[in-house]
Formats: structure tokens, sequence, C-alpha cells
């Protein structure tokens, strides 16, 4: 049974997600503008943006947001504040490949309670509140079970040409090369961590990340029973903007090649 709150949420992606169908189907006429290089906001960010803070604001009158298009927008409430990136792998969207998601987590008291993530063109929703496990569509979801970081598939995601952290990333990738078995760059880090949580992807890894980017995904895979960490630590990776999320046997494999990147 979902919260109230978890029910309102999933009722506004789901409201939100019609017109992202639409506009997927219609992109040639869709509006671009350029935010910084490779960082990409198209007319229907800003409009599933505006459309889900009205929806919830309705519901949930005084609520704090954090949005990708919009920032900081304070409320009068100071115990929740939502945190919303309205289509989480943008770029895949323009090129027409079905991998983006809208994603929301509620925060209580600066903790996660509640996380949605949902591709529009597969329809699956990936849903959980804190204590109350993570399901995709009502079934569910577990963190992949493998033991050794050999046998692992992972998703890394790199950094836009011109990024940040170009060295290290490739640095890390190599090092990843060697040990893990195969790595995918999905576009969405969103998604990706719903994939861990699915048990789809053992690991996932990414560097300079928003907070609107992960928030969601980090309580999907630890009610999916999995961990997220800082890769160069054990800081909270919404204050470092650099994750890592996989299960408790591998996450010291990975940490430990990853740290092997670094000393190169
Ligand atoms: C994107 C991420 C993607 C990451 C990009 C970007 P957007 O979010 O999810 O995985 O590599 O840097 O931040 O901009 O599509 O919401």
């Amino acid at each position: 049974m979902s919260s109230p709150v978890l029910t309102v949420m999933t009722a506004a992606v789901r409201k939100a997600a019609r017109s992202l169908q639409r506009d997927y189907g219609e992109l040639a006429n869709l509006q671009v503008s350029q935010k910084a290089p490779g960082d990409y906001v198209t007319a229907a960010d800003q409009r599933v943006d505006k459309f889900l803070r009205e929806e919830l604001a309705k519901v949930r009158p005084g609520y704090a947001f954090l949005t990708e298009e919009t920032g900081v927008v304070p409320g009068t409430d100071p115990e929740h504040r939502f945190i919303i990136d309205p289509i989480d792998g943008t770029m895949n969207f323009m090129h027409s490949v079905p991998f983006f998601a809208i994603t929301i987590a509620l925060e209580r008291k600066g903790e996660l309670v509640a996380a949605i993530t949902y591709n529009p063109i597969t329809d699956e929703m990936y849903s959980a509140e804190k204590g109350g496990g993570a399901f995709l569509n009502n079934k569910r979801m577990r963190v992949a079970q493998r033991r050794d970081i050999h046998d692992t598939l992972v998703s890394y995601e790199m950094p836009h040409r011109g990024g940040k952290d170009l060295p290290l990333s490739r640095a890390e990738l190599s090092v990843l090369q060697g040990r893990v078995v195969g790595i995918r760059g999905t576009g969405s880090a969103a998604l990706s961590l719903a994939y861990v949580a699915a048990g789809r992807f053992d690991a996932m890894v990414c560097r300079n990340i928003n907070q609107w980017d992960i928030a969601a995904g980090i309580l999907l895979v630890k009610e999916a029973g999995g961990f997220t960490s800082d890769p160069d630590g054990d800081k909270n990776p919404m204050d470092t903007g650099n994750i890592l999320a996989t299960n408790a046997d591998l996450l010291p494999q990975f940490k430990d090649a990853l740290s092997k990147a670094r000393e190169t």
C-alpha cells in the first residue's frame, strides 16, 4: 500500500508523462536551447517542470521545491521538499532514444522518504518509500546479488565534451574495463540507479551530478537492499555530487578499483 503522498506523486507523474509522450512523437517541432555546452533544455523540460510544481502544490501546499529548471522554490513548510528532474536524460529524449525519465523525490527533515522514477516510453514506474521497499510496476525490486566485480555489468556516466573530470573518467573507465564484464553509458543517471535497484545493473558510477538526477535513485537502491556512497569516501553523494551504487559485497571492490584510477 502506497502512502497518500506517494499516490499523489505517482498521479502527477503519470499526468505529466502524457505531454512527454506527445512531445516525443513530435520532436521536430520542439524548441531546444542550450544552458551550457552539452547541457540542453527543451520546451518539454520546462513544461513538465511547471506542471509538476503546480500539480504537487495543489495537494501539498507549502512544500518547498528544488527542480532542474527552476532551482530552489522556498515553501512555508520547513520540513518538506520535493526534488524534481522533469526529464532526466534530455539528450536521449532529443535524439529519440527512449531512455529518459521523470524523477521526483520527497525529503522530510532532510531525509529522502519517497521516490518515483518513471520512463514514459516503456511505461516502467519505479517507486520506493522509506522502510517500505522498492517496486517496479508494483513488483518488488532487489539489487543484483553478484559478489565478484569480475562478473558485473556496470553503468558508467561519462561527462559531456568539455565536462569536468575528463582525465579521471578516462582513468576510471580504463581500470573498470580491466575488472568488470561490461560497461554501459546510459545518459540518464536516474534510470541507471533505477536499473541498479531492479537488479539489471550490478553497479552505477557517476561524477559531477546534480541532486535532482540522483535523489529518487538513492532511495530506490537503498529500499531494494543496495548501498550508495561517494566513490572516494563515505560522504553523502547528495552533498558531493559523485555517486557509486551497488550491493554490499561489491561496494568495497568498486571503491578499490576507483581508488586505483585516482592514483594513475
Ligand atoms: C543528465 C544525467 C546524465 C548525466 C548528464 C546530465 P539531464 O541529466 O542524468 O546521466 O550524464 O550529465 O546531468 O540534464 O538530462 O536532466
